[in-house]
């Protein structure tokens, strides 16, 4: 006879195990390939409650590209392919985490809007920051913007969870295509506890990348991404996140809170060069920039005439002017560009696509000048 005290404990073991143990479910009998839905509808196709849970958030690229020929790595269809075949496409991504996806967008990136940064970013928060049950995000996107819609998401999703950006430089039909192993690698660093606490990364080509400094270096290779002032944040060995520092913040980063934010207003760039003309900048604020980043030669270097017509726009219209670099790499210092009849403001390590975001989250917030002046000042040396 059992003693009974011996029953209970084989029991509640038996209990014990049967919930710990990954419920792993089969594919959804009724063909639809999902067999779990959460509380916020978010499907998948796999539900082991020994991994973590992680949502890819698709919006087109290059990744999401096709082309007829094998070989073409230019002249392809952006955003051909939907999230449930990216995610099909690397089964391999069920061994690291239970993958869910939404297709925020399907376009090339130069066709991503500020409405669509500030949807992709509340979707973000909504059903990644506040679900307890998601560990992490992941976004697929198009190379040519990536860096600006990072530094977007960087700046607004700030609950700690990673948020993964990634693209391709060769489109999914391509022999070699980057873009199925950069997903893998994406998934894995959201899904690891040691990418916590970072704020967004850029994952492609084996590197792990700052998304507050790191920008498209070459227009066609896979080893394009890169901070080189900064370096990379860590490195990927055999699908393996090594990180080389403990979670820091970059200086000058700032949060944002979008969640009453509507729209971003205009801000337009306009690029320096010799002979540039006064007329390109009233062109743009008649238009309807509500800011403006110059794309300086040097360290912000505008022609003579053109910084009056800057001083003239900052102090009779009241429009901030950030004063950038059309260099890749360096730095704005506001000593370069400072004068005492305007309020000049140096961009600092910012390129002006990423000042360009910056700008357009401080207007959105009615940020005065003296504000703008001050949270651009944290980016600069001096
Ligand atoms: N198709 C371009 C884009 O969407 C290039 C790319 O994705 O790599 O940005």
């Amino acid at each position: 006879m059992v003693p009974i005290k011996s029953f209970l404990v084989a029991l509640a073991t038996l209990a014990w195990q049967s919930s710990a143990s990954p419920l792993l479910y089969s594919r959804g009998a009724n063909g639809t390939g999902f067999v779990f839905t959460n509380a916020n509808g978010l499907n998948f196709t796999q539900m082991n409650h020994t991994l973590p849970n992680i949502t890819i958030f698709a919006t087109g690229g290059t990744i999401a590209g096709s082309d007829s020929s094998s070989t073409a790595t230019t002249g392809y269809t952006s955003g051909a392919v939907g999230v449930r075949a990216l995610i099909d496409a690397v089964p391999s991504m069920l061994d690291i985490a239970n993958v869910a996806g939404v297709q925020t967008a399907n376009v090339g990136s130069e066709d991503i809007t500020s409405d669509i940064l500030i949807s992709l970013s509340k979707q973000i928060n909504k059903l990644v920051c506040d679900d307890s049950t998601m560990a992490g995000a992941v976004v697929t996107h198009g190379t040519d913007t990536l860096e600006e819609t990072a530094f977007f998401l960087d700046a607004t999703v700030n609950c700690g969870k990673p948020v993964i950006i990634v693209g391709a430089m060769r489109p999914s039909t391509a022999i070699s295509a980057d873009g199925p192993f950069n997903l893998l690698e994406s998934v894995t660093v959201a899904a690891s506890t040691k990418a916590k606490n970072r704020g967004a990364m850029i994952v492609m080509n084996d590197r792990i990348a700052s998304a507050y400094y790191t920008t498209k270096t070459n227009a066609n290779t896979m080893d394009t991404f890169k901070a080189m002032e900064m370096g990379f944040l860590g490195e990927m060995i055999s699908n393996t996140p090594f990180f080389f520092y403990p979670p820091v913040q970059p200086t000058g980063k700032k949060d944002f809170d979008i969640s009453n934010v509507k729209e971003i207003p205009r801000v337009d760039i306009l690029f320096s060069y010799e002979d540039m003309h006064n007329d390109t900048l009233y062109n743009a604020v008649e238009s309807g920039a509500k800011g403006i980043v110059i794309a300086g030669a040097g360290a912000g270097g505008v022609t003579t005439s053109f910084n009056y017509a800057m001083e003239d726009v900052i102090n009779r219209l009241g429009i901030p002017i950030i004063q950038s670099m059309r260099t890749v790499n360096g730095e704005v210092p506001l000593s370069d560009v400072e004068s005492n009849s305007a309020t000049h403001i140096a961009s600092g390590y910012l390129n002006p696509q990423k000042s360009r975001i910056l700008l357009g989250l401080l207007l959105a917030k009615s940020s005065n000048i003296t504000e703008i002046a001050s949270t651009f000042a944290l980016n600069t040396n001096a």
